[in-house]
C-alpha cells in the first residue's frame, strides 16, 4: 500500500453501532474517504463480542435499532419484545451487507496509538500491525461497555479448567454436565446464570453484591403487535426523542408517596408483572432515583418479592441488596428462581472472599474447596473511558489522554475533548445515560454535520475549549448529585475498577435535553468552539 492510500478524510475506530453509522454518514453523506478499523473480525461491536449463553438486550427490540433505518425494520424478522445478542449481532451485520460498509473496514486490526500532527493538523493513527495511517478527522467508536474486566484473584492463572470472560466469549462452548461457577452477579452474571442453570451439572455463583432485579417480561410479539409497531414507527421514535431515557417508556413524575401504601404495593406488582428494568424504576413513580424514603419502598418491594420466591431462607438472607437500589436497573428470566434448584449454590464472596484460585478450583476463605471444570468470570469492564486510557492517544503538545484523565475523564458534550482537535468520541465520558441507540444516532448525526461545516467552511482544525470542557463537567456533576446513583457502587461511577477513579461519568439530564443542547450548539454555527481556518496560521481563528 503506497503513503498516499493510507491518507483519509476520516478515520473511524470501531464497528458497532456508533462506528457503522458513522462510517455511512460520512462516506456516504459527505462523501469523504474513510477508513475504519476494528479488532474483531466481524462488525456488531459489543455484540461481536458477548456471544454468552442468555446475552439479551434490555432495550426493547424495536428500540434498540437505528431510526433511520426505516427498510430494515419493515423487513425484519421481529420476534420477541427483547431483541436477544444474536439478533442484535444479526441486525448489525444486515446493516454492514446493505450499506456495503465492510469495504471500508480493516477488521482484526487494533489500533495501538493516535497523536494529532499539530503541524499539519491531522491524526497519526497506528495499527497493531504496524501499519500508519493518517486523517484530517478521526472519530472513535471505541464501546463504553467494552474494556473487560478481568478480576485481579490470586491464583486465577493457574486454573487449568476453562476460564471465560463473558466479553470474550468463544463459539461452542459446551457447560452440559460440567461443574461451572460464575463470579459477578451484574447484568451479564444474572443472564448466563438464569441461562446456563438448567444445562450444567453444577452452578455456582459467586456473588460479591447481590442485586435487585425485576423480571424483564420477554414475550412473542404477536403479528397485530409487530404490524403495530411498523405502522406506527414514526410516532414511537417521536416520543424516543422528546424523552428522559429513550427507552419507550411511559416516564412519570408521580411521587411515590402520593398514593396510599396499598395503591403504592399495587402500582409495583402491576410493573413487576408487566416487566422490565427501566420501567419498573421509570414509570412506577418519578422519585425512586432521586429520593431516598422512595427509593426504600421500591428495595422493600423486591426484598418482598425475594423472600416469596426463595424457599431456602438462608439462600434468600444472601440474596438481599445491601445497596441502594440506584445501580443500572437489572432485569431477568427467573433469576432468583434459579436458587431453588438443587444444582446451584450460592456462595457469598463478601462476607466469604476468594481466598485463592488454584488449578481445579475455587479456595474460599473459611476452607470451603469447589472443584470445577469451568470457571467464567461475568466481572464486567473498565467503562466509558477503558479503551480511551488503553490506547496511547495524544494531542496537542504529546499531552496523553491518559494523563489528561487522570482525575477522571472529561469532554465536552461527551463528543469532544479540549486539546484533542479534529477528535469526535461516539459514547465518550459525560455523554447521555440513555437506552443508547438513540443518543449514539444523534452524536454521529451532529458530528457529522460539525465535519461538514469544516468542510463548508474551510476549517482545518476544531477544538473544544477548556472553559466548554469545564462547564459540561459542572453540569453533569450537579444533575448526578440531584439522583441516588453516585450513593451506590457500580461502574455508572467507576466504582468497579480498584483504584480507578470514583467520579462522573455520564450526562443524566435526559436525551431530550441532551440533543436540545447540541441542536443549539450547531444552530449557534458551533461558535463555541475553536475553529481554525485552512492556510492560515495556528492562531487565526474563524469564529471563537
Ligand atoms: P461497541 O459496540 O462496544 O463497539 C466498540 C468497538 O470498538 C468494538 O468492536 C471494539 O472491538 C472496537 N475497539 C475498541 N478499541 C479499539 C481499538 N483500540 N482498536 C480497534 N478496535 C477497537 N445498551 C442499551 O442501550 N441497551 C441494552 O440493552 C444494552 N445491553 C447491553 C448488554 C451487554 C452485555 C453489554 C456489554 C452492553 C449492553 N449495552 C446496552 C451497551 C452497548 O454497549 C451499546 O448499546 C452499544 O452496543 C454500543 O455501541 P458502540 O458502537 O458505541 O460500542
Ligand atoms: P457489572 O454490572 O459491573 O457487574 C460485574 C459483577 O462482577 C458485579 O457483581 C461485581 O461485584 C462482580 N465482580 C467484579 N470483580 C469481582 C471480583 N474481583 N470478585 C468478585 N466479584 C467481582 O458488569 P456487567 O457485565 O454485569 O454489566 C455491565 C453493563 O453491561 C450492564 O449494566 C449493562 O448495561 C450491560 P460488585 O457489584 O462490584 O461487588
Amino acid at each position: 500500500m503506497s503513503m498516499t492510500d493510507m491518507n483519509y478524510d476520516a478515520i473511524v475506530i470501531g464497528t458497532g453501532f456508533g462506528g457503522l453509522y458513522a462510517i455511512k454518514k460520512l462516506r456516504d453523506e459527505l462523501n469523504l474517504s474513510v477508513r475504519a478499523f476494528d479488532k474483531a473480525t466481524e462488525v456488531g461491536g459489543t455484540w461481536f463480542w458477548n456471544k454468552y449463553p442468555g446475552a439479551l438486550s434490555d432495550s426493547e427490540t424495536h428500540l434498540y435499532r437505528y431510526c433511520w433505518e426505516k427498510e430494515l425494520l419493515q423487513e425484519f424478522d421481529i420476534k420477541n419484545k427483547y431483541i436477544n445478542g444474536p439478533d442484535v449481532f444479526n441486525y448489525l451485520k444486515a446493516v454492514a451487507d446493505k450499506h456495503d460498509l465492510r469495504k471500508n473496514i480493516e477488521f482484526n486490526t487494533g489500533i495501538n496509538s493516535a497523536h494529532f500532527d499539530e503541524l499539519n493538523n491531522q491524526w497519526v493513527v497506528t495499527t497493531d500491525k504496524g501499519d500508519v495511517f493518517r486523517s484530517r478527522f478521526l472519530v472513535t467508536a471505541l464501546g463504553l461497555l467494552s474494556a473487560p474486566n478481568l478480576p485481579k484473584i490470586k491464583g486465577i492463572e493457574n486454573f487449568k479448567g476453562e476460564l471465560y470472560h463473558t466479553s470474550r466469549w468463544p463459539e461452542h462452548v459446551d457447560v452440559s454436565e460440567k461443574r461451572v461457577a460464575v463470579i459477578g452477579t451484574g447484568s451479564t452474571g444474572v443472564q448466563v446464570i438464569t441461562s446456563i442453570a438448567p444445562k450444567v451439572k453444577h452452578l455456582t455463583v459467586l456473588q460479591r453484591s447481590a442485586q435487585y432485579t425485576v423480571p424483564i417480561g420477554n414475550s412473542q410479539l404477536s403479528e397485530q403487535e409487530v404490524k403495530n409497531i411498523r405502522d406506527n414507527y414514526e410516532q414511537i421514535w417521536d416520543q424516543v426523542w422528546n424523552s428522559a431515557l429513550g427507552f419507550g417508556l411511559n416516564e412519570t413524575d408521580r411521587p411515590t408517596f402520593s398514593v396510599t401504601p396499598e395503591e403504592r404495593k399495587a402500582i409495583f406488582e402491576d410493573a413487576w408483572q408487566k416487566g422490565g428494568g427501566f420501567r419498573f424504576m421509570f414509570e412506577t413513580f418519578g422519585d425512586i432515583a432521586t429520593n431516598m424514603d422512595a427509593n426504600i419502598e421500591a428495595q422493600n418491594f423486591v426484598k418482598n418479592k425475594i423472600t416469596e420466591i426463595v424457599k431456602d431462607p438462608e439462600t434468600a438472607q444472601k440474596l438481599m441488596p445491601k445497596d441502594l437500589y440506584a445501580k443500572r436497573p437489572l432485569c431477568d428470566s427467573g433469576y432468583y428462581a434459579v436458587f431453588n434448584r438443587e444444582n446451584v449454590t450460592l456462595e457469598d464472596v463478601k462476607s466469604n472472599p476468594i481466598q485463592e484460585i488454584t488449578e481445579k478450583g475455587v479456595l474460599l476463605t473459611d476452607g470451603k474447596f469447589i472443584e470445577l471444570d469451568m470457571l467464567i468470570c461475568a466481572t464486567g469492564f473498565d467503562a466509558v473511558d477503558g479503551n480511551y486510557i488503553r490506547m496511547d492517544i495524544r494531542g496537542r503538545n504529546g499531552l496523553e489522554m491518559k494523563d489528561y484523565w487522570k482525575e477522571g475523564p472529561s469532554s465536552y458534550l461527551g463528543v469532544t475533548v479540549a486539546n484533542y482537535p479534529n477528535m469526535f468520541m461516539v459514547l465518550g465520558p459525560n455523554g447521555p445515560f440513555t437506552n443508547l441507540p438513540p443518543s449514539i444516532e444523534s452524536q454521529v448525526e451532529w458530528i457529522s454535520d460539525f465535519i461538514q461545516y469544516a468542510q463548508e467552511q474551510n476549517i482545518e482544525s476544531i477544538e473544544a475549549p477548556v472553559i466548554e470542557e469545564e462547564k459540561w463537567s459542572q453540569v453533569c456533576a450537579d444533575i448526578a448529585a440531584q439522583t441516588l446513583f453516585p450513593k451506590a457502587e457500580s461502574w455508572i461511577f467507576g466504582a468497579n475498577i480498584p483504584g480507578k477513579k470514583n467520579t462522573v461519568y455520564f450526562y443524566m439530564g435526559g436525551l431530550k435535553e441532551y440533543r436540545s443542547v447540541l441542536a443549539q450548539v450547531r444552530l449557534n454555527n458551533f461558535s463555541n468552539f475553536k475553529l481554525t481556518a485552512k492556510s492560515h496560521s495556528k492562531e487565526s481563528v474563524v469564529a471563537s
